[in-house]
């Protein structure tokens, strides 16, 4: 009885709405008549006709304009192109007898800009730039001398070299001192770790980034208390480049990095919270299905975070494998030649040699590949490469290969065939780690496929 009378006052509600619409609607034409006439006047009205002409006339005057300058334009490039094209690399091109027949004025600027060009390329008289108390020094043109930059917040030393007009590079050094991880400091600048590659600087593992719109190319590294970004403005000219590579090859890394204390040694990030102290945390036990306030959700006498490090269902008592249950998948590395099992809710990002499986929230595992130069022992390797303190710290395998792990827990690295493997766990800003047993799992799973 209720419910008719309802709807009975329902319909006249919505019909008067209707009726508001259909108003509204009819309302529409008039408003667009009542802007008629303005556009009428000016389109086809008598006074009309005579702006037309006159418009016709400057449309005109200004192709006329735009056609000039761009023919102004076409013979500066055509000049442009012929004058320096002679002073690229001077051994590529000895015998191009072109440039003096077409343009006279190549003849006098080609033994210039070649004596500048060699100049440049001399190394022998190329300066060094020294900073030990933030330890390193470079070689550098002394025709692009040094000029120093004001330090911003957390800067703690900034220096641009410079050619004629043109910054070429510049050296940003970073205090470190909070101990931050190379690649959670890069992805602080807004930079996706998919977009990096690796890059050995001064024998320090670090990161090349060539995003910068093209224009520009970073090196991230870390040294001691310090993280360094150093700043290439990209060049077509061979020579340019050259001399990039020449300063990079002179950059060194100096004075002993600040050996870490214990205290540093240790894990810099607090577990996250754990509420049956099982070693799963409460955002791994909804990954994994377990109950978070049971340490044995299925029973069977293993707690659920030795049942997810090693491979096994926390939910299902006995045998049943993680990898038979649809909690996880399997990334197949064709390139490499490896398998890793990761929680199924996570994204795969990257490939070949910098894969990731992050988190929703961001915490992310990456897989890294670079090449090995020659180390036989992962522990040279490391101690060459990254100087922490490992003395101590217990071997384990990865994959049948002898592994080592930095004391901080997050980083594991072995020597398979020519390359050095990295599983890296990076919590980026976080101070907590949320997936320490699933990184675990993660190490537990990963394969090499021999063929
Ligand atoms: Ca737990
Ligand atoms: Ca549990
Ligand atoms: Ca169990």
């Amino acid at each position: 009885m209720h419910q008719p009378g309802e709807q009975s006052s329902a319909s006249p509600f919505q019909s008067a709405k209707n009726l508001a619409e259909n108003f509204e609607v009819r309302t529409m034409p008039l408003k667009f008549l009542s802007m008629r006439p303005n556009f009428k006047i000016g389109k086809t009205g008598e006074p009309g006709k005579p702006l037309g002409l006159k418009k016709n006339l400057i449309i005109g005057i200004v192709v006329i304009i735009v056609l000039g300058a761009l023919m102004v334009l076409a013979a500066w490039l055509f000049l442009r192109t012929v004058g320096p094209q002679p002073a690229s690399p001077t051994t590529v091109l000895p015998d191009v007898a072109l440039p003096a027949a077409v343009n006279p004025a190549a003849e006098a600027t080609q033994p210039e800009k070649n004596q500048e060009s060699e100049q440049l390329l001399n190394f022998d008289s190329w300066l060094t730039y020294d900073a030990p108390d933030f330890n390193f020094n470079l070689k550098y043109p002394a025709e692009w001398p040094s000029a120093q930059l004001e330090n911003r917040a957390n800067i703690s030393h900034s220096i641009a070299f410079k050619s004629k007009d043109l910054e070429q590079f510049k050296i940003t050094v970073f205090n470190n001192n909070q101990n931050q991880n190379l690649l959670a400091w890069v992805e602080s600048l807004a930079i996706l770790p998919e977009s990096l590659e690796s890059y050995t600087l001064s024998n320090q593992p670090g990161y090349i980034y060539r995003g910068g719109f093209e224009k520009l190319f970073n090196i991230y590294a870390a040294y001691g208390n310090n993280l360094y970004s150093l700043e290439f403005q990209t060049s077509e000219d061979p020579i340019v480049s050259q001399i990039y590579n020449q300063i990079l090859a002179t950059f060194q890394f100096t004075g002993e990095p600040e050996s870490l204390n214990p205290e540093e040694n240790q894990p810099q990030f607090m577990p996250a919270k754990d509420s049956d102290l099982d070693g799963l945390t409460d955002r791994e036990e909804e990954i994994y299905g377990s109950d978070k306030l049971l340490p044995d959700s299925d029973g069977d006498s293993y707690t659920d975070g030795d049942e997810v490090a090693n491979l096994y269902n926390p939910t299902i008592a006995g045998s049943a494998r993680l990898y038979e249950s649809s909690l996880v998948a399997t990334y197949v590395n064709p390139k490499y030649n490896y398998n890793i099992v990761y929680p199924m809710g996570w994204q795969v990002k990257g490939g070949d040699d910098s894969v990731l499986f992050q988190d929703p929230q961001g915490e992310f595992v990456q897989v890294l590949i670079q090449p090995n130069n020659g180390y036989l022992a992962i522990r040279d390797w490391y101690g060459d490469n990254l100087g922490d303190n490992i003395d101590g710290l217990p071997d384990l395998k990865v994959a049948d290969q002898l592994a080592v792990r930095s004391p901080d827990a997050l980083r594991v690295y072995f020597i398979f065939g020519d390359n050095i493997y990295s599983l890296i766990y990076n919590i980026g800003l976080r101070n907590d780690a949320n997936f320490m047993a699933t990184f675990n799992m993660m190490i537990k799973s990963f394969k090499l496929m021999s063929s």
